[in-house]
């Protein structure tokens, strides 16, 4: 019996590039595979792509939709409290753009299997040989500096947090772990990591390391038309602060 593992997938914007046929690909590979997609606020047409694709497999596939734009990062919030609703084995959170291909899920699957103490496993872009990390060099060294920011600030041997591929055991979630809104609009992968952590610090789970490992990608493609923008980078040292700050990291 394959394991139930629902993706939250965010789109704000997304029709240029979401590739229905690719998610509908995903869900003949995978049997145990659900999408809950979260369109907070597009304009362009993306809801016109969702919404038929959910009336064709309703059971699989679900669209929350929020009035207004709220960020990807509370929109990935409203998406893994639907997605918690349905009590899968697994849930997780995956860019739309499908810059990590739905073949990954199973490695992120296989890491937690091999680790049963870990809660979450993160995809994570590391070049090497016999991988292919597509990456524009620009996006690749500010990717690493705000990364060793996040690394630096929060005190965390963390590679990669901001890869748009996350798995997490659904039942194994900290309650109230997605009540609070986040405090960001792009570091709240790094928000639940901080959050993890004062837990820990309040003697109220188990410590980050042993909850969270990181699985180098086979795969992963930079696809055009990302929402980032360059002042999103400056944003994000900013946000480091604001989050060691309000999640009183010392
Ligand atoms: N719902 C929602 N999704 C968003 C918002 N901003 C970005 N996203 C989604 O977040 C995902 C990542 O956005 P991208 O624009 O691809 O960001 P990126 O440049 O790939 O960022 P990296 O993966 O960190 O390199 C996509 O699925 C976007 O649709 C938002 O405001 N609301
Ligand atoms: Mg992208």
């Amino acid at each position: 019996m394959p394991s139930a593992v629902r993706l939250v997938v965010p789109c704000f914007d997304e029709a240029g590039r979401l590739d229905v046929a690719a998610f509908r690909a995903g869900l003949a590979a995978a049997p145990g595979l659900a999408f809950t997609f979260v369109d907070d606020g597009s304009t362009d047409g993306t809801r016109a792509l969702l919404e038929p694709f959910a009336r064709e497999v309703p059971d699989r596939v679900e669209v929350v939709a929020l009035p207004q734009n709220v960020g990807k990062g509370e929109a990935v919030r409203a998406g893994v409290r639907a997605a918690l609703a349905h009590a899968p084995d697994f849930v997780g959170w995956w860019d739309a753009d499908l810059a990590t291909p739905l073949d990954e899920v199973a490695r992120l699957e296989a890491a937690l299997a091999a680790r049963p103490t870990a809660w979450m496993a993160m995809g994570a872009r590391v070049q090497r040989l016999g991988s292919e990390i597509r990456r524009r060099a620009l996006r690749h060294y500010a990717g690493r500096l705000v990364a060793t920011c996040i690394s630096r600030g929060l005190g965390l041997r963390a590679y990669d947090t901001q890869c748009g591929a996350k798995l997490f055991r659904a039942a194994a979630t900290p309650a109230g772990l997605f009540d609070a809104p986040f405090v960001t609009r792009w570091l709240f992968d790094v928000e639940v990591l901080a959050r993890l952590r004062r837990r820990h610090r309040d003697g109220l789970g188990a410590a980050v390391e042993a909850l969270v490992v990181e699985v180098p990608l086979l795969r992963w493609t930079d696809v055009p038309g990302s929402k980032v923008r360059p002042a999103d980078f400056f944003r994000a040292l900013v946000g480091v602060r604001r989050i060691r700050r309000h999640y009183r990291v010392p």
